[in-house]
C-alpha cells in the first residue's frame, strides 16, 4: 500500500505555477510523512511472497496494512472476498486430516482458504468463514512433505488485525484399538459425510462399519463420546447408490443394523447417509451436509497377523558338490508381518542338532545370506556336508522349510583320510579297475571322491586331473 502511494505521488505532475525547487521539497515531505504514518505492509502480503512455515503449531500473523491480491470469488460456499489477505506456504509433516484455524486466536472476523500447492493459482482445497464465532477453521487432508498455500483475510473490507494461526491434527480422538484388536477407530471433527469419508481414506480406512451390538456400543461410548460429550457421528452406511438399499462404504456385508424407530424414513427424499446418536446409539438417515454437527467416525482395519508359510522350498533335497563349488539354497515365505529368517545346519550324524548359520566363514565355506531367503555357500569343503533348512518366524508363529542334504566330496581323497596325497594313488587305481575290491578295502569310502573333474562320474577322464591335483598342476 505504501509503495503504491509513493509511486502515485512521485508521478503526479507538479503544479505549473509552483517553482520546481519547492515542489520537490513538498514531495519529499509528503513521502517522509507517509513513510512514518502509513501502516507497515506485511512481508507476506502478496501470494508470491508467501511465508514458509511447517508442521503443527501456532504462527503469529497480522494483516494490518495488507492489500488484497487473491481471487475475488474465494469459495463457492462463501460469497465474501478475503480482504487484506496475507499468505503462508505450509509444509505438512503429517498424513491425514489437518485443521488450520484462527479460532480463539484473534478477535478479527477472518476468512481462511487452503490451496493444493504453493504456486499462486494452485487449486483451492477448502475455505472457511465462520466456524467458531466469527473466526475460521478449515480442515483438509494433508500429505506429509507436501506444501499448501494458506490465505488469511478479513471478512470486512476495512478492518484488519492480528492473531495466531493454529495448525493441528484434525483427529479429535484416536487411534483407539477395538476390543478384538482387529481395527482402530478415530473421530475427526464435524464435517459432511463425504468429507468424513475423505478423512477416513487419508487415514487408510473408511467411515465405520458396525457389525454387532457390541461394536455399536463401543463406538458410541468409547469413540463418539470418548470425552463424555454428547455428539452425533457419521457411520459408513449409505443408500446413495440405490434408494432404500443401505450398504457399508467399506464393502463389508450388512449383518447388523440399529435403526431408531421409524428409520430410515428418507425424510424430504434426500436422506442417504447415516448418523449414530450419542445418546441412544441408534441410527438415523439424514442428508449428507449436516457438516457442523456430525463428527466423522472412522475405522481403519489392522492387517491380521498370520503365521509364516513356505511359498518356495529349497531344492533339490539332495545336493552333491565338489570341494570349491558354490552352493545356493533359496526359500521364500508368506506371513504378516514379513517373517524373519534363519538358515540352520545339522551334521549328517546328528540330524536333529541344527545350529543357526551366520554370515562369514564356517567349516570352510564363505556363507552369506544366512538370514535371508537366499543362502550362498562359496567354496564349500567336505566339512560343509550336512542337513540344511531355513526357519521363518514372526509374532504369530514359525515354520521350517524341507531339509536339503548337502554332501561335499574331497576330490582325490580315495582312502578317505581327509587329505589328498600320494597315499591316494593306489586306492584311486583300485577304484577304477575293481570297484568291488575298493569298496571292501575302504569301507564307507565313496568312489565319488574320484570324480576329480567334477563331471558327475568317476571314470578314466578323472586320471589326468587326479595327477594334476597331486603334482599341484592346473
Ligand atoms: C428429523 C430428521 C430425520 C428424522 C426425523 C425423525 O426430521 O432428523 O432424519 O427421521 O427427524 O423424527
Ligand atoms: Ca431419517
Amino acid at each position: 500500500m505504501r509503495l503504491t502511494l509513493i509511486t502515485r505521488l512521485a508521478i503526479r505532475p507538479a503544479s505549473p505555477a509552483a517553482p520546481q525547487r519547492l515542489s520537490l521539497a513538498a514531495l519529499a515531505a509528503i513521502v517522509l510523512f507517509g513513510a512514518a504514518f502509513a501502516p507497515a505492509q506485511p512481508a507476506n502480503d502478496d501470494c508470491q511472497d508467501a511465508e514458509g512455515i511447517a508442521e503443527f503449531g501456532l504462527f503469529p500473523w497480522s494483516n494490518v496494512g495488507a492489500t488484497t491480491d487473491g481471487v475475488a470469488h474465494l469459495c463457492p460456499t462463501i460469497s465474501r472476498q478475503a480482504n487484506s489477505d496475507i499468505w503462508y506456504c505450509w509444509e505438512s509433516g503429517f498424513d491425514g486430516p489437518v485443521r488450520v484455524s484462527t479460532c480463539g486466536q484473534t478477535t478479527l472476523d477472518t476468512i481462511i482458504a487452503v490451496y493444493d500447492g504453493c504456486d499462486c493459482g494452485s487449486p483451492l482445497i477448502t475455505c472457511s468463514d465462520d466456524a467458531c464465532g466469527l473466526q475460521s477453521r478449515a480442515t483438509f487432508n494433508a500429505v506429509a512433505s507436501q506444501f499448501y498455500l494458506i490465505r488469511i483475510g478479513s471478512f470486512s473490507t476495512t478492518l484488519t488485525g492480528s492473531g495466531n494461526l493454529l495448525f493441528e491434527s484434525g483427529i479429535l480422538a484416536g487411534p483407539i484399538l477395538s476390543p478384538d484388536g482387529g481395527s482402530v477407530y478415530y473421530m475427526t471433527e464435524a464435517v459432511t459425510w463425504h468429507e468424513g469419508q475423505a478423512h477416513a481414506e487419508s487415514l487408510g480406512g473408511n467411515l465405520v462399519t458396525i457389525n454387532s451390538a457390541d461394536e455399536n456400543e463401543f463406538v458410541r461410548a468409547g469413540v463418539l463420546r470418548f470425552d463424555g460429550a454428547d455428539r452425533r457421528g457419521w457411520i459408513g452406511f449409505t443408500d446413495q447408490d440405490r434408494e432404500g438399499d443401505f450398504q457399508w462404504i467399506s464393502g463389508e456385508p450388512v449383518d447388523y443394523t440399529n435403526w431408531g424407530g421409524g428409520e430410515p424414513n428418507n425424510a424430504g427424499n434426500n436422506e442417504h447417509y447415516t448418523e449414530l446418536l450419542g445418546g441412544s446409539g441408534q441410527w438415523n438417515d439424514v442428508p449428507f451436509n449436516h457438516a457442523t454437527t456430525r463428527f466423522a467416525l472412522i475405522e481403519v482395519l489392522l492387517d491380521p497377523c498370520t503365521a509364516p508359510g513356505v511359498s518356495q522350498q529349497p531344492a533339490p533335497a539332495e545336493i552333491l558338490a565338489c570341494d570349491g563349488d558354490t552352493v545356493m539354497l533359496s526359500a521364500a515365505f508368506s506371513g504378516n508381518p514379513a517373517p524373519q529368517l534363519q538358515w540352520e545346519r545339522a551334521p549328517l550324524s546328528e540330524p536333529e542338532s541344527f545350529i543357526p548359520l551366520i554370515d562369514g566363514v564356517s567349516n570352510g565355506a564363505m556363507i552369506s545370506g544366512a538370514q535371508t531367503g537366499d543362502l550362498t555357500l562359496t567354496g564349500v569343503l567336505p566339512a560343509d556336508t550336512g542337513i540344511y533348512h531355513c526357519l521363518a518366524y514372526n509374532a504369530c508363529g514359525n515354520v521350517y522349510t524341507q531339509t536339503v542334504t548337502l554332501r561335499v566330496n574331497l576330490r582325490g581323497d580315495m582312502n578317505c583320510d581327509g587329505a589328498t596325497n600320494n597315499f591316494d594313488i593306489d586306492p584311486f587305481v583300485l577304484a577304477l579297475v575293481d570297484p568291488v575290491e575298493y569298496a571292501a578295502t575302504y569301507p564307507g569310502c565313496d568312489t565319488r571322491n574320484g570324480d576329480v573333474n567334477c563331471d558327475g562320474d568317476f571314470n578314466n577322464f578323472d586320471i589326468d586331473p587326479f595327477v594334476s591335483l597331486l603334482v599341484g598342476g592346473p
